[in-house]
């Protein structure tokens, strides 16, 4: 089974419903699916059947749609074009895609809760994903994001970075970790690597933005448009390129710490991510 037939597999109880076509439209949308190929990689390292991963796995990906679905209304950044089409409010309504976005963020925990594992890892990982995705998290970034400007410096575009990006980018490798019963020590290690790949991504985000058009990327830029300050604003394009580099090699590195991890494919999976044009 591909990833979206697995996806599917959930979807598919929802009731037949205009908000469950909304979820549709914007999760089958030819995303990257990033997410969840990191925790397939994650437990692959570890040696662990991927098939373990899969309700975890559709509720990364659930949660990350809801998140672009909110980000793209109209009292967010307004924009009018996400994974190459229409955004989700432009294509059906405003309120339809506020309960889009809310019905995925739910169902991720409904499913997530279906995870074939003891309870308390169950436990662990749905309060994890909650709160890497929650008000200390990914709603924080957001947050901190609205009331960002052209005047914001460096080290408060990386702290938004770390929020907003960062923390949904670690949930699949504190989650893998879980489930192969990493120890502290090692989800500490593992919560570093997911920082460091959230800081490149969303460097990347903003050289791909800086240098690639709306058509190639399959979404708008509107951070010219809102006047944001991004990693190029502040450090420039050169400099950009040495941060993200440099992030990801030091994830990269790190991965070869994990006791009893295989890191090959992870760090193949970075490189495919750090080559992505879009
Ligand atoms: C809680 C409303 C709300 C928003 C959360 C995540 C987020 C904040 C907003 C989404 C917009 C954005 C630029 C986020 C930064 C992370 C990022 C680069 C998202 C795009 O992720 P990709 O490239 O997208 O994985 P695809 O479409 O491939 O899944």
């Amino acid at each position: 089974m591909n990833f979206d037939e697995v996806m599917h597999t959930y979807f598919d109880q929802l009731k037949d419903s205009k908000v469950k076509q909304a979820m549709a439209y914007s999760l089958f949308a030819g995303g990257k699916r990033i997410r969840p190929t990191l925790l397939y990689e994650v437990l692959k390292g570890y040696g662990i059947k991927e098939d373990v991963g899969n309700p975890l796995a559709a509720a990364l990906e659930m949660i990350h749609t809801y998140s672009l679905i909110h980000d793209d209304l109209p009292a967010m950044d307004n924009d009018d074009l996400r994974r190459g089409r229409p955004t989700c409010h432009k294509q059906f309504d405003e309120a339809t895609a506020i309960l889009a976005g809310d019905g995925l963020l739910t169902y991720a925990f409904e499913i997530a809760s279906q995870s074939d594992l003891d309870t308390k890892t169950v436990v662990q990982i749905i309060r994890t994903l909650a709160s890497l995705s929650g008000s200390n998290g990914m709603i924080l970034g957001q947050c901190l994001d609205m009331s960002e400007s052209i005047d914001t410096i460096w080290e408060q575009v990386e702290e938004i970075h770390h929020y907003k990006t960062g923390c949904l980018l670690t949930a699949p490798f504190l989650i893998g970790g879980y489930i192969a019963k990493a120890n502290q020590s090692q989800l500490e290690i593992l919560e570093k690597i997911g920082y460091l790949v959230g800081l490149a991504f969303q460097i990347q985000d903003d050289i791909l933005d800086y240098t690639s058009s709306a058509e190639e990327l399959g979404k708008s830029n509107s951070d010219d448009r809102n006047q944001k300050s991004t990693s190029i604003t502040l450090l420039g394009l050169e400099k950009s390129q040495k941060m993200m580099n440099a992030c990801y090699q030091q994830a990269c590195q790190l991965l070869t710490t994990l006791d009893n991890f295989d890191e090959t494919h992870l760090i193949d999976l970075i490189q495919g991510i750090k080559n992505r044009r879009k």
